[in-house]
């Protein structure tokens, strides 16, 4: 604009303008095509099938501009698999059947079948797409969603050059090894993560006896470390999303702090952090200024937390320009802070406040709480699975949205699942054997555009002195991030003593730390059917979730293609 101030520009040079700002402003399509197949990949360098978009894990990565209407064609080319994609952190306002969760929002895409998900991105931020089918994700299918902000509007921060990242924990075994021992009497757990990925990159040692036998190969391209060039002097937004199956991250810029600005997709009051911890379906901006000694490169390091870890340090190189991009740095790669320091986590979670100028306060009070005891339970002759309030979760054969919509009856269980437990008196350091748990697939129906809290209380699973860390994400909303707190949640003393409602931050997805409690509000003003789960991929395929129905009835007609299973099976014509 300056350089216009001076002399006025010619009509016709005015009217360009206006012509080129009008159009840029105008909401765009964005259209992809995904094809959705197995291939065999090396991501750690250990050779196996992953599942791959357009031949790539992570996928490609979606880049729209806020208010943008995103088109995504899938074509399922797994052969002998069913599918479904979620669109992680997109509201879905309007289009509830484009949520991606089978059993849920729709019935499985078919092998050779092709569903097309069509949805505004609605608020600039950092997203994620991955599957929602089984234990799909955990194989490979997962990518970005980057949406900008509209042209012309400033951020709360400023920096140079905008990079990316998505981590992700890696398996050798195959997720239908891991799926079956899950469901096995005696219980069989695959165990940590061999390898931890940097934008699908990692390095298995192949000279260990359990790749003895496999396509293990230190020199393939596919496990060359990614590499985040940087200018000395410059500032990087770097957006960290990730998509670990179970893992609890740190992750780090040796020798760099880093300023966390964004959580998923809301601007943050800015803290310095010289690791950020990450739970998975999370996301988040930081900004890092290159202003090291520029003569050598630095490792970027990934770690485990809350879990007693058995998986090497996953990295790749910050490489300072002009310095050899792939120059290993001289230092043994950041070991990230002591794993079990649970205090530290709950302390960070607790530091995310909203950005002083871009507050959005909750309401003031709710209209409904519902208090989520996470246990372990054993249910049916003797299957872990996990539980809320003692129910285990068991998605039905019809998805909820069209049964609720056409009041197909025997779809599901239509008794109300529990909205609390005995809280006073339960002891949730204690390992009880609750043998009696039931399974149910009973959702909670709540009253359109009320304002709902959710309490989670964590607990001890069956194993003494045991309690994990559970990422909760809601589909559908963000919710507001009340608080956490340790220990047992005290509902005459927490709200009106803890609860933040001056600044609290909004997201979709917020951990509940080990023998802790979080309190989120949200309100219930997207008509549709919406799954709110633990994002551990083996937790929410053992039960670990539910689904809360709102306004369902504002709903127009509903797509054929979401049909086809269980009870909407007679919806379609013949
Ligand atoms: C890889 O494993 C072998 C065999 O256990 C061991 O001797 C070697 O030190 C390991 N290499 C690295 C880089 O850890
Ligand atoms: C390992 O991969 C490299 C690069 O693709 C290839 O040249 C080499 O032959 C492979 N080694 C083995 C043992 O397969
Ligand atoms: C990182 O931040 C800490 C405390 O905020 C400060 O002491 C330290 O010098 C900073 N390190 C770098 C490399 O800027
Ligand atoms: C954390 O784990 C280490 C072993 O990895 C152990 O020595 C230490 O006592 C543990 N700390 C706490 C607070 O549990
Ligand atoms: C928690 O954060 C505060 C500052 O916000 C700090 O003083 C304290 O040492 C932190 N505690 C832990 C356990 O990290
Ligand atoms: C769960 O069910 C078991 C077995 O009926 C019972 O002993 C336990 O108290 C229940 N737990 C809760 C939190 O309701
Ligand atoms: C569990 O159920 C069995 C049979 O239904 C019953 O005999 C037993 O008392 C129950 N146990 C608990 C702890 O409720
Ligand atoms: C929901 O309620 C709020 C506050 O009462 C109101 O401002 C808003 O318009 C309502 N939204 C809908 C969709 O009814
Ligand atoms: C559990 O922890 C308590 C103290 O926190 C300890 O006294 C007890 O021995 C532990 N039990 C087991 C089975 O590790
Ligand atoms: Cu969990």
């Amino acid at each position: 604009m300056a350089s216009l101030s001076g002399s006025r520009p010619p009509l016709f040079v005015t009217l360009l303008l206006f012509l080129a700002i009008a159009l840029s402003a105008e909401a765009k399509v964005r259209r992809y095509r995904f094809h959705i197949a197995y291939k065999y990949k090396s991501p750690d360098c250990f050779q196996k099938l992953s599942i791959t978009v357009n031949g790539q894990s992570p996928g490609p990565t979606i880049i729209a501009e806020q208010g943008d209407t995103v088109v995504v064609e899938v074509q399922n080319g797994l052969l002998t698999e069913n599918t479904a994609v979620h669109w992680h952190g997109i509201r879905q306002i309007g289009t509830p059947w484009s949520d991606g969760t089978e059993g849920i929002s729709q019935c499985p895409i078919t092998p050779g079948e092709t569903f097309v998900y069509k949805f505004v991105v609605d608020r600039a931020g950092t997203y994620i797409y991955h599957a929602h089918y089984g234990m799909q994700r955990s194989a490979g299918l997962y990518g970005l969603i980057k949406v900008a902000v509209p042209e012309g509007t400033v951020e709360p921060f400023a920096y140079d050059y905008d990079r990316s990242i998505v981590v992700n924990d890696w398996w050798h075994k195959s997720t239908y090894e891991q799926a079956t021992g899950l469901s096995s009497v005696p219980f069989a757990f695959v165990g940590e993560p061999q390898s931890l990925l940097i934008n699908g990159r990692g390095r298995f040692n192949c000279s260990l006896p359990s790749a003895s036998g496999a396509v293990c190969n230190l020199t393939n391209p596919d496990c060359s470390p990614s590499v985040f060039t940087v200018v000395p002097g410059k500032t990087y937004r770097f957006r960290i999303a990730c998509i670990t199956s179970l893992s609890a991250i740190s992750f780090g810029f040796e020798g760099h702090n880093m300023t966390v600005v964004e959580a998923d997709g809301y601007y943050v009051k800015p803290f310095v952090v010289d690791s950020l911890y990450l739970y998975s379906g999370e996301t988040y901006s930081v900004l890092v200024k290159a202003d090291q000694d520029p003569s050598r490169n630095y490792w970027a390091s990934v770690n485990v937390v809350s879990r007693k870890p058995d998986t090497p340090t996953g990295t790749a190189i910050l490489n300072y320009y002009p310095n050899h991009p792939s120059r290993a740095p001289p230092t043994a790669p950041p070991a990230g802070p002591l794993w079990n320091d649970t205090a530290a986590r709950l302390n960070q979670s607790v530091a995310i406040r909203a950005h002083p100028d871009h507050v959005e306060a909750p309401p003031a009070a709710s209209d409904r709480t519902i208090v989520l005891l996470n246990t372990q339970n054993k249910v049916d002759g003797g299957h872990v699975r996990w539980a809320l309030n003692n129910v285990s979760f068991t998605l039905p054969d019809t998805p909820y949205l069209v049964a609720l919509k056409y009041k197909l009856k025997r779809a599901f269980d239509a008794r109300p699942p529990p909205e609390s437990y005995d809280y006073r008196g339960y002891d949730i350091r204690s390992a009880p054997p609750n043998p009696n748990a039931t399974s149910s697939s009973s959702i909670y129906r709540l009253g359109f555009n009320t304002t709902v809290d959710v309490v989670l209380q964590n607990a001890n699973t069956l194993n003494p002195n045991n309690s994990e860390t559970h990422p909760w994400h809601l589909h559908g909303h963000d919710f507001w991030v009340l608080g956490h707190g340790a220990g047992k949640f005290d509902p005459s003393a927490h709200p009106a003593g803890v609860f933040n409602l001056v600044d609290p931050i909004q997201k979709n997805t917020v951990p509940v730390h080990p023998y802790g409690w979080t309190a989120l509000r949200f309100r219930a003003d997207n008509p549709g059917v919406w799954a709110f789960h633990c994002h551990v991929e083996a937790h929410y395929f053992m039960g670990m979730g539910l689904v809360f129905e709102e306004g369902v009835e504002k709903i127009g007609r509903l797509p054929d293609a979401i049909m086809g299973c269980g009870e909407s099976k007679r919806l379609l014509r013949p």
